[in-house]
C-alpha cells in the first residue's frame, strides 16, 4: 500500500460541492482506504491572474494504484467533476494535484512528485499539515511544518463550515 496525498483546489461554480465530489468519489471506491480529509479554507488566489478566490483542502489515503494510474485518474476525475480546459494558472472548477506519494521523488513532463510548490502556499502547507503534522519532504530531508513559518505570503483567509460525515473517513486526532 502506498499513501497519498493530494491537493483541492476550486474557484469556479459551487467551489464547495466541486470538492466535496472529490472526497466523496475517494469514500466511496474501495481501491481507497484509510481516508482522511483536511477542513476546506477559502484562499486568495495566488499568481498574476485576477480571479476569484479559491477553496482549497487536502486528502490523504491509502491505495494500491500506482503513481501512473493515480495520476490518469485524477485527470478523469477533474473532468468529471466538470472541470474544463482554460489558461494554466487560470480559474478552474476543480484542481487536484498529487503532493506526496511515500517518499517518492520523480520530475518528467507531466509530473513533479513531491508537487514543485508544496513548500511555497500556505493554502496547500496548511490543510496536508491539519492531515499529518509529522510527515517529512523527500528531498529536503526535513519536516514539513518547518516551512510554513518561514512563508512571507498568506493566502489563507478562514475555514469554511462544512461538516463531512462518511463511515469510511478516519477521524484525525
Ligand atoms: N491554484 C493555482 C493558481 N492559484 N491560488 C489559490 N489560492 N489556490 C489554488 O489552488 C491555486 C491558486 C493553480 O494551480
Ligand atoms: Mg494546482
Ligand atoms: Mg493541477
Amino acid at each position: 500500500m502506498s499513501k497519498v496525498y493530494l491537493g483541492l483546489g476550486s474557484n469556479i461554480g459551487n467551489k464547495v460541492d466541486n470538492i466535496k465530489n472529490v472526497i466523496d468519489f475517494f469514500c466511496n471506491d474501495h481501491r481507497f482506504t484509510e481516508v482522511k480529509i483536511s477542513s476546506l479554507y477559502e484562499t486568495i488566489p495566488y499568481g498574476e491572474i485576477e480571479q476569484d478566490n479559491f477553496v482549497n483542502s487536502a486528502i490523504a489515503f491509502s491505495t494500491n494504484l500506482k503513481l501512473e494510474e493515480l495520476f490518469i485518474l485524477t485527470k478523469d476525475l477533474e473532468k468529471q467533476v466538470g472541470r474544463i480546459k482554460r489558461k494554466t494558472w487560470g480559474p478552474r472548477e476543480i484542481d487536484i494535484d498529487i503532493l506526496l506519494y511515500d517518499d517518492m521523488i520523480i520530475k518528467n513532463d507531466h509530473l513533479s512528485i513531491p508537487h514543485k510548490d508544496l513548500l511555497n502556499r500556505d493554502f496547500v502547507l496548511v490543510p496536508l499539515l491539519e492531515i499529518n503534522d509529522k510527515l517529512v519532504h523527500p528531498i529536503e530531508k526535513k519536516k514539513i511544518k518547518l516551512f510554513l513559518s518561514k512563508l512571507n505570503d498568506k493566502y489563507i483567509i478562514g475555514k469554511i463550515n462544512f461538516n463531512y460525515s462518511q463511515e469510511s473517513l478516519v477521524e484525525l486526532n
